[in-house]
């Protein structure tokens, strides 16, 4: 097997070689061109790491922080070896000592209190490592517990639930079409800090400006005049928290005025328009000026310039789902989009074809079991359990109200919920009151400091990578795997052995576990229900015999899975059904990535719904309406709201210990309109008093006319000065956490979903 390590560069000395790579540190998955220099031991270090100009998908685009793979490999403070703690302190030991803590202590949780006395919570990160990604699951089954929450639940799922009741499948998510559209409605994003979110397209700056350099159109609505609001035609400065009334008003208009369209294609697919017509008929542009003080003309103006558009595309990202209505604004732009006939056309919103793991490219085509929530509820607040997770805000409480099913142990996988997650003190010290926690984790951070034994998985550049995840949204179907560019150490193991062996463990399994078992089983299932799918190339073949193809040359792990994932997938070789079809073996020659086009039209075969249709009215969303109704006044009213915002050199809570990140001017500073500076008495730099019902922090201000009066923007995933972390560089950029100020109860009731957008605070100079 050669790996893309092995690859010379044409102009390179016997000493460098380059690695092709995509960055895995956001969903843009950028190529990378890494230039490594063999030292005289023989050992590799990374010289220089910059845009791969030849990536199918990025073409050399590349931001601050993707060089800085090599920092985030070479940092001191980066994990190596497993920590256990002795005494409170978290002490150095070996691979055997640690499993053999883990094994002990799990076993004791569970013999005494029940796999239900567990819980898990799932990080950021694992949607951007093939190993977590991959074996994550056995990891939840294995701990056989329904206490699972996960960062999904402080991002997007609310996004998740909207397609799950539009389309029967909450993984089926539209995405705009940047790259064809003539117009582009942005709400809640700011692709310019993030490089965008459920639509992954490296250089999405660019892919923006493109629509403007072609004669297209960019409006950005968001409370703050944000870099990507700089950059468009129009910015529309909506008050927090009601881009859902905004967005029922736009449909208001769109039926009202007789412009609403949805064409053949989707009309033929459409069921509910009737009942969605009359639901949006109390939101005029009038009713709801007030709550999103948006000017009527202004809403009407952009509804006709929708309808309008050649082609054109709504888009929604964190300003629109960690909201009060979240779930029910990620209904709202689809319905517009629905509305103005561009679902699933050209220039749209469109579904993407996965080349490997596609939730909605295998079983059933056309139509499905349909999607719901409630599967259980928790404990002490009867939260209802949402894609098999509950909300993220109530794992404090129930690890801290004693009774039947009161959480005792904690597994956390590359998650930082101290910091991410509304924590008004609560969960930091309800933390601390488990009887074990284990965190799999490079750094030693605000959670981690309360775990029993860490398990650090290698470092990026020490992994094989493919975003199985994330090129489920992708603007193109593209596939590129990325082998391990350096070497593990002798002895560490791989992300997805240390996930796996804690499964086994959980199980029940001693120390000395191999994870190759948990690996079998897992390849064996996918390729069980590849051939159970009678739409699959492989349908009626014998899984043993491509259990046995698959594997052979003796490739396992999370490789040999996607192996079988893009062989059986929508491109993919069939096992020889399809000559020519794609293969990991192909990826292998293919450093660059392989390019299969850009979104096709999918319907009616991606839906999943009961009816074969697309649920334009569902009623828990419809039923929805009412409590957006109710809340108009109050959002109408609030004086002080606090939003968050991004920031192109920050990766929420876990990159500030890269110096070259960090350096400069502070970044986690309260922007404030001059207006309430006035009001409030604050002066630029100094320090101000936030409160909300939640809580308190100070931060310095920041004056800037960039934002809409009456609103201030804390960046969330600061507050590193906390006793026992082993990080350096952030402790001396240390900010304050904005988590402090949400509300644990808050939350949008159709996803569990925590409001983190559209806080009410009260400011005062401190
Ligand atoms: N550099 C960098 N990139 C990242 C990340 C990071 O931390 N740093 N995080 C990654 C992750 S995990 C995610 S999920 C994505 C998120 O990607 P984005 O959704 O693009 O995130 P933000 O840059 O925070 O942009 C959100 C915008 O919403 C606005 N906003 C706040 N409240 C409201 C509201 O009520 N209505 C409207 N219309 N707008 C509002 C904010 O002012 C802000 O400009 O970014 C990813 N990329
Ligand atoms: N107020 C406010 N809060 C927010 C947001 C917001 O906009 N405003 N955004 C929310 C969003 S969108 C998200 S996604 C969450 C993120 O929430 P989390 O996922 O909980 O937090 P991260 O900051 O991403 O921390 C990631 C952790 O994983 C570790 N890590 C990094 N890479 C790896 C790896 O490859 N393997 C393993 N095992 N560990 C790794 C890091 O050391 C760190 O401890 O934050 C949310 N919190
Ligand atoms: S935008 Fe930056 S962090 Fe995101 S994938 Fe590209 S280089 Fe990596
Ligand atoms: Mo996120």
């Amino acid at each position: 097997m050669t790996t893309r390590a092995d690859q010379a560069t044409p102009d390179a000395s016997p000493q460098t070689r380059a690695a092709y790579r995509t960055c895995p540190l956001c969903e843009a998955g950028c190529g990378l061109e890494i230039t490594l220099r063999t030292d005289r031991s023989g050992g590799a270090r990374v010289h220089r790491i910059r845009g791969d100009r030849d990536d199918v998908f990025s073409h050399g685009f590349i931001c601050p922080k993707g060089s800085t793979l090599k920092q985030l490999d070479e940092d001191p403070d980066r994990l190596r070896r497993p920590r256990v703690r002795r005494d409170g302190v978290h002490v150095e030991v070996s691979w055997d000592e640690a499993w053999e803590e883990v094994a002990r202590r799990l076993h004791a949780v569970v013999a005494e209190h029940g796999a239900e006395s567990l819980a898990v919570y799932v990080g950021n990160p694992t949607a951007h490592s093939l190993d977590a990604m991959l074996s994550s699951r056995a990891l939840l089954t294995g701990l056989g517990t329904r206490n699972r929450f996960s960062a999904s639940t402080v991002d997007q799922m609310p996004r998740h639930v909207a397609s799950g009741y539009l389309f029967g499948s909450p993984v089926t998510v539209p995405v705009p079409d940047l790259d064809r559209t003539d117009y582009l409605l942005v709400l809640g994003a700011n692709p310019y800090a993030s490089n965008g979110s459920l639509c992954t397209a490296p250089d999405f700056p660019g892919r923006l400006a493109a629509i403007r350099e072609r004669g297209g159109k960019l409006v950005v609505v968001d409370p703050r005049r944000s870099r990507t609001a700089e950059e468009s035609d129009e910015w529309i400065a909506i008050r927090p928290g009601s881009d859902a009334c905004w967005l029922a008003a736009i449909a208001n208009v769109l039926v009202a005025d007789g412009v609403a369209d949805l064409g053949p294609h989707v009309g033929a697919h459409a069921a509910g328009l009737d009942a969605l017509a009359a639901a949006v008929a109390w939101f005029t542009p009038e009713r709801v000026a007030a709550a999103t003080g948006i000017e009527p003309a202004v809403t009407r103006r952009i509804a006709h310039e929708l309808a309008g558009a050649p082609t054109a595309g709504v888009y929604g990202r964190i300003g629109t789902t960690t909201t009060e209505f979240g779930t029910t604004a990620s209904w709202l732009i689809d319905v517009v989009n629905v509305l103005t006939g561009n679902l699933d056309r050209p220039g749209g919103a469109m579904f993407p074809t996965p080349v490997a793991g596609g939730a909605n490219t295998r079983g059933r085509r056309g139509s499905g079991r349909g999607f719901s929530v409630g599967r259980g509820r928790t404990r002490v607040s009867g939260h209802p359990e949402v894609m098999g997770e509950y909300p993220v805000s109530a794992l404090a409480e129930e690890i801290r109200t004693p009774g039947d099913g009161q959480i005792r142990g904690l597994v956390t996988v590359a998650g930082n919920p101290v910091l991410s997650t509304p924590n008004d003190g609560g969960l930091d010290e309800a933390l601390d009151q488990l009887e074990l926690m284990i965190s799999v984790d490079m750094y030693l951070n605000e959670t981690t400091r309360h775990a029993d034994v860490i398990l650090p998985p290698p470092s990026q550049l020490q992994r094989g990578h493919y975003d199985v995840l994330l090129m489920q949204f992708a603007v193109r179907n593209v596939a590129n795997y990325s082998a391990p560019v350096l070497p593990l150490e002798p002895g560490q193991p791989q992300e997805w052995e240390i996930i796996s062996k804690l499964a086994m463990i959980a199980q029940g399994a001693g120390a000395d576990a191999d994870p190759a078992v948990v690996d079998d089983m897992a390849l064996a299932s996918i390729l069980r229900s590849a051939v159970r799918d009678e739409q699959s190339p492989v349908a009626g073949r014998d899984p043993d015999e491509l259990f046995a193809e698959v594997s052979a040359g003796g490739r396992g792990g999370p490789e040999r899975m996607l192996d079988a994932m893009l062989r059986t997938g929508p491109f993919g070789d069939g096992f020889g059904a399809e000559p020519g079809g794609v293969t990991l073996d192909e990826l292998l020659d293919h450093p660059h990535g392989k390019d299969f086009g850009p979104m096709v039209p999918r319907l009616p075969e991606v839906l999943r719904t009961p009816s074969g249709r697309i649920e334009l009215a569902p009623p828990e969303l419809l039923g929805d309406l009412d409590r957006l109704r109710a809340a108009m006044p109050d959002l109408a009213r609030r004086d002080m709201v606090l939003v968050g915002r991004r920031h192109l050199r920050s990766n929420n809570s876990w990159m500030h210990n890269v110096a070259v990140l960090v350096k400069g001017r502070p970044r986690c500073t309260l922007q404030v309109h001059p207006d309430d500076a006035v009001r409030f008495g604050l002066a630029d730099g100094a320090p101000a008093r936030i409160r909300s019902r939640a809580g308190e922090v100070v931060a310095p201000v920041e004056l800037t006319d960039a934002i809409r009066p009456g609103v201030v923007s804390l960046p969330h995933g600061w507050g590193h000065d906390v006793e026992g972390v082993e990080l350096r560089v952030a402790v001396e950029h240390a900010g304050v956490s904005s988590n402090v100020l949400s509300d644990p109860d808050a939350i949008d009731p159709l996803s569990g979903t925590s409001v983190l957008n559209g806080i009410a605070v009260e400011i005062s100079a401190a």
